[in-house]
């Protein structure tokens, strides 16, 4: 997923990442460089390979902010799509059909910072504040060809403080495996050190040194997405689809699933204790003999009821143990 402030470049890095056009099937396909304001939450399938390995990703492009006077809900639609997700894949979990779950389940939210100001601004704290519980937020420093490298290092340095001061929650990359070689691990300093990336968005390839390259024309000269001497675009892409793709994914199942869940059994179970205590308005009829198929749906149903009593009894425990 995809969001930040309109105009920071979403949709083009979007479109740069995946080398896909995603919005072929707009009328303004003449213009190469221009891709429409987004107005809704927009969700793509693409199917890219990577080194062989076929990946399906679901790609969610959200309109930016900042348009409006009063920005002080502009994360609502946002973090009502995140919980969608959540609730659906709980409800086909909980469901009979569990082999076929389709997992929509926001694994990544790339949030835009402008690189005009002089760091966070309220709104982005805002908008971190209100999704960090819920997904794994990596933050970018957007067009990061209008700063020169000494003002990039400035303002990541900055960030960084701010993240920290402000007590926000960003994607952390896993400690690196002691056993792994030392290319490997020099790589793994080299990303996390270089964290928030800057990166810079094209939906045009131009000519650089008898090349064709993804790259952004000036009237002095070239910035090429894919160098990167010119910005952190590469490392970005390799993390997202290679090397941290799985803990994308395995954070949001256990930690932030999980929340979502544990919060969801608690309130189910607080009504439940609830409403037996209110006396039953409606007079108890003799019912039918149950069937054979209904028979083994109240019993996957009780054990399902089980199951989340234990877990709600493990929390309490884990609470109490606090
Ligand atoms: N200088 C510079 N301009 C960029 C970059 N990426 C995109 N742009 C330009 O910024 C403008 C807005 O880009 P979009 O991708 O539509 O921005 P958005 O964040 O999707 O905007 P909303 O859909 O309104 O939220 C376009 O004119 C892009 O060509 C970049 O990395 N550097
Ligand atoms: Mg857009």
């Amino acid at each position: 997923m995809v969001a930040g402030e309109s105009g920071l470049g979403k949709s083009t890095l979007v479109h740069s990442l995946f080398l896909t056009d995603l919005y072929k099937d707009r009328k303004l396909l003449s213009a190469e460089e221009r891709i429409n304001q987004t107005v809704e939450i927009l969700k793509h399938t693409v199917d890219i390979e990577e080194k062989g390995v076929k990946l399906k990703l679901t790609i969610v492009d959200t309109p930016g902010f900042g348009d409006a006077v009063n920005n002080s809900e502009c994360w609502k639609p946002i973090t009502d799509y995140v919980d969608q997700q959540f609730e659906q894949y709980f409800r086909d979990e909980s469901g009979l059909n569990r082999k076929n779950i389709q997992d929509n389940r926001v694994h990544c939210c790339l949030y835009f910072i402008s690189p005009f100001g002089h760091g966070l601004r309220p709104v982005d704290v805002g908008f971190m504040k209100a999704l960090h519980e819920k997904v794994n937020i990596v933050p970018l420093i957007a067009k990061a060809d209008c700063l020169v490298p000494s003002e990039i290092r400035k303002l990541k340095d900055r960030i960084r403080e701010e993240i920290d001061k402000f007590g926000i929650h960003v994607y952390q990359f896993p400690e690196c495996d002691s056993d792994e070689d030392e290319d490997f691990k020099q790589q793994d300093r080299e990303l996390k050190e270089s964290a928030p990336f800057a990166v810079i968005g094209s939906n045009t390839v131009v000519e650089a040194k008898g090349q064709r390259v993804r790259g952004r024309l000036y009237p002095w000269g070239i910035v090429e997405v894919e160098n990167q001497a010119h910005c952190d675009f590469v490392k970005l892409r390799n993390m997202l689809i290679r090397t941290h793709m799985h803990d994308l994914k395995d954070v949001t199942c256990d930690v932030h699933y999980e929340n979502y869940r544990a919060h969801c059994i608690q309130q189910m179970t607080s009504k439940l204790t609830q409403d037996s205590r209110m006396e039953s308005p409606i007079p108890i009829l003799p019912l039918p003999t149950p069937d054979a198929e209904t028979e083994k749906l109240i019993r996957m149903k009780d054990e399902e009821l089980r199951r989340m009593q234990e877990m709600l009894q493990k929390m309490k425990q884990q609470m109490q143990d606090q």
